[in-house]
């Protein structure tokens, strides 16, 4: 049974009839484990991630569900990071740079109509329609870790699907060498485009191998509903292995280039913020140090800090992209 609402103009189910379908699923696993006999010390996890799966959310988008992803590595069972924290610690500059602005602010974005060009050296340039975006690919559910360059990370479980699709679909020609993000800059719809803080539009750039990389993640969603405006509503990219400013929100165009694109924390301070930006304990930001970070909702006064992991501790599945590189000049 479908729940609709009308409200809000779109219809949706509600955010009950979401949870007991989630309910309903994870019961079906739980049998599944237990008849396999593995349940025994799975359970607890299991049971305190199906726990989380069921924070309440506002229920106000519309759903966005994904069967959960079966690619190495982009499945954490670490504790999700609270609905209510990852949608209101944000970094968003051009909706301010306060991490409490964007939740105030962006409900300005609009986000459709919406379209996403594809152009520079590829075979196919395209204009996509957000709406044929979406249904490029089969959407999955990534629980990824998201480390900021500040030194907070989240746990949080995106939608969408890996941007090798979208790429593979416009064929690159062979001297496209790097993919350049190219995301909104609407003075009428971002207060803060038009302040000096960046360079705008806000750029952000990968080489086409981390870009063909599965697990980047081409977004529209998180917690199961389209993606709220302060998270980069409605397409953004998700590099988990990265500093957070590599994922751009609210992306407009991508463009193929066979330079290296000039990004925009890159301009603003290029001794603080390398192209590459890896997660990495071992190099410092000029002025703190990178080893450890805080996690969003363990910021009680006897929280520990966490120890950071190389690449975000996606080492296993992306260490093999810089074989042989200086991370340390190549930061
Ligand atoms: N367009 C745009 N994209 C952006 C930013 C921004 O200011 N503008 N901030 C980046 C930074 S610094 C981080 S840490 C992440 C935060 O994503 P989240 O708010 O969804 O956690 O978005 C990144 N993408
Ligand atoms: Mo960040």
């Amino acid at each position: 049974m479908l729940i609709k609402t009308s409200h809000d103009g779109f219809c949706h189910p509600v955010s009950s009839e979401i949870t007991s379908q989630r309910v309903y699923a994870g019961r079906r696993d739980l049998i599944k484990l237990m008849a396999s006999g593995v349940a025994g010390a799975a359970l607890t996890s299991w049971a305190s991630r199906e726990a989380e799966a069921l924070t309440p959310r506002p229920g106000k988008l519309a759903a966005l569900p994904g069967a959960r992803s079966s690619l190495a590595g982009a499945v954490t069972m670490e504790k999700l990071t609270e609905y209510k924290d990852a949608s209101t610690y944000n970094n968003f500059y051009e909706f301010g740079t306060d991490k409490a602005d964007p939740a105030v602010n962006a409900h300005t974005l609009k986000t459709s109509p919406w379209t996403v060009e594809i152009e520079g050296l590829v075979k196919k340039p395209a204009r996509y329609a957000l709406e044929d975006l979406l249904k490029l690919s089969a959407q999955e559910e990534r629980i990824y870790r998201l480390r900021c360059v500040e030194g907070w990370s989240m746990v949080i479980p995106w939608v969408g699907y890996s941007l090798s699709e979208l790429i593979k679909r416009v064929e690159p020609l062979g001297n496209a060498k790097y993919v350049e993000f190219v995301t909104q800059a609407d003075p009428k719809t971002m207060p803060f485009v038009g302040s000096r803080v960046l360079d705008w539009p806000y750029v952000e750039g990968l080489r086409m191998d981390e870009a063909m990389h599965p697990l980047t993640l081409l977004s529209f969603g998180m917690y199961g509903e389209v993606l709220p405006n302060q998270n980069g509503a409605p397409v953004r990219l998700v590099v988990p292995w990265k500093y957070g400013f590599k994922s751009g929100k609210s992306l407009v165009k991508i463009r193929f280039t066979d330079k290296q694109p000039g990004t925009a924390w890159n301009k603003a301070a290029a001794n603080e913020y390398g192209f590459f930006s890896n997660v990495n304990p071992t190099v410092d930001h000029p002025r703190w140090s990178q080893a450890t970070e805080r996690r969003i909702g363990e910021d009680g006064l006897f929280a520990k800090k966490r120890k950071t992991l190389m690449f975000n501790g996606y080492e296993a599945q992306v260490g093999q992209l810089y074989a042989g590189m200086d991370l340390k000049k190549l930061f």
